[in-house]
């Protein structure tokens, strides 16, 4: 068949709208409409070449919500109608990683996925008879998708496309991240770098679990009012204070119980470390950094019992998980709705990508 799909035929370049030609899915996968997908800072680190697993020509998109229109061979946990989510952290429920019960980092299609190829080893997208590279196995920036069932949540019919998308990676990258991650408890401190389209989730997460002080760290003043608007109580603006990790450790009594890395930058990462309380605060790392870059940190702020961690899609178990966060939203638990700050057309889709690179958007969504 044929998809419109916004290409990345290299990096640093515009998105091109063309009309791709798509497989149907094999055995084991699933042809999905995306109805809508958000837009990422992810997709535009790797659209800039800083992404050491960066594939060109390729769709990029990982945060989409659609509908199952046609199962492979075997497919038995979703059927044609079916409403979806697509999961760049498949969960295939019998890989070892799986059955951990540690991670949710399951390794089932990993190999296959980071080189941006089905399970098979082939694609399922093509442009003049080429291949075209699929991108966290998901590629939400083509009308048609086909993904592996194991990488597909299947969620209640009631949820709007246009914001449920966000569930596919900010809401659950963020609110997991307190909740799965970190296990945030009532009255602890947290402190969130970056308030962006994860950090806010962060923000609303941290309340969720009844954080006491949550503060709300960004260089773009315009940010405050949005971090408050889901629970932050205290802003710093680094532009404003001499030395943030002792601004932070004096507001907070000794420092943060929980502190949140949501801007992908190594030196902000040692902060937020630095900035957590001695012997026991914890520093979870969510931010993606350009592909060759190393943090660093004096080893005594471990030895004094910090601890530095990182979490993948909010430690999420998709497929078990991602309904659950849809009905949070659908009962009004977690907000998705106010971040939804730009709705567009695939052919304004590099709109989508400067919005985000000044700051004007939270999540700009593109709606098909
Ligand atoms: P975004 O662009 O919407 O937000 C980033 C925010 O960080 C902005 O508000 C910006 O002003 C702020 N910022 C930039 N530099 C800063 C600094 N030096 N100090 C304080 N604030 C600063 O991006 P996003 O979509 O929220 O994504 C945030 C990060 O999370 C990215 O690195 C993205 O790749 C990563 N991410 C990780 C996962 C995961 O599973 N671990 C999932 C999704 C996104
Ligand atoms: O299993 O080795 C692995 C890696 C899985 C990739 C998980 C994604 C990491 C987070 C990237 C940001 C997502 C938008
Ligand atoms: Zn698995």
């Amino acid at each position: 068949m044929k998809t419109r799909a916004a290409v990345a035929f290299e990096a640093k370049k515009p998105l091109e709208i063309v009309e791709l030609d798509l497989e149907g899915p094999k055995a084991g996968e699933v042809l999905v409409e995306i109805m809508a997908t958000g837009i990422c800072h992810t997709d535009a680190y790797t659209l800039d070449g800083l992404d050491s697993e960066g594939i060109f020509p390729s769709v990029l998109g990982h945060e989409g919500c659609g509908v199952v229109r046609e199962v492979g061979a075997g497919v038995t946990s979703v059927t044609a109608g079916d409403h979806v989510i697509p999961l760049y952290t498949p969960e295939c429920r019998q890989c070892k990683m799986c059955l951990s019960g540690k991670t949710n980092l399951c390794s089932a299609i990993r190999e296959t996925q980071g080189k941006g190829l089905m399970p098979d080893g082939t694609t399922r997208f093509s442009y003049n008879g080429k291949p075209i590279y699929h991108y966290m196995g998901c590629s939400t920036f083509s009308n048609f998708t086909v993904l592996p069932e194991i990488a597909v949540a299947k969620i209640r019919e009631d949820a709007p496309f246009d914001t449920t998308c966000y569930v596919g990676c900010g809401v659950t990258t963020g609110v997991g991240a307190v909740t799965n991650t970190a296990k945030v408890q009532p009255g602890d401190n947290v402190v969130v770098f970056g308030l962006g389209g994860i950090g806010l989730n962060v923000i609303q997460g941290a309340k969720l679990a009844g954080a006491d002080r949550i503060v709300g760290v960004d260089i773009n003043p315009t940010k405050e009012e949005w971090g408050r608007k889901f629970g932050m109580t205290d802003f710093v603006n680094p532009k404003d204070v001499g030395n943030v990790v002792e601004t932070l450790v004096n507001m907070l009594d000794g420092g943060a119980d929980y502190s949140f890395d949501c801007t992908g930058n190594t030196a902000v990462m040692r902060d937020a470390l630095e900035c957590c309380h001695k012997g026991w605060g914890t520093s979870i790392i969510i931010g993606v950094a350009e592909a060759g870059k190393t943090i660093e940190t004096r080893p005594f702020q471990l030895v004094t019992g910090r601890n530095w961690r990182g979490t993948a899609f909010g430690g999420a178990k998709g497929r078990t998980d991602v309904p659950k966060i849809v009905d949070w939203y659908m009962n009004g638990k977690i907000e998705i709705d106010p971040m939804i700050t730009h709705r567009l057309s695939l052919e304004e889709i590099n709109k989508g990508f400067d919005l985000m690179h000044s700051g004007e958007s939270i999540r700009a969504v593109v709606v098909y």
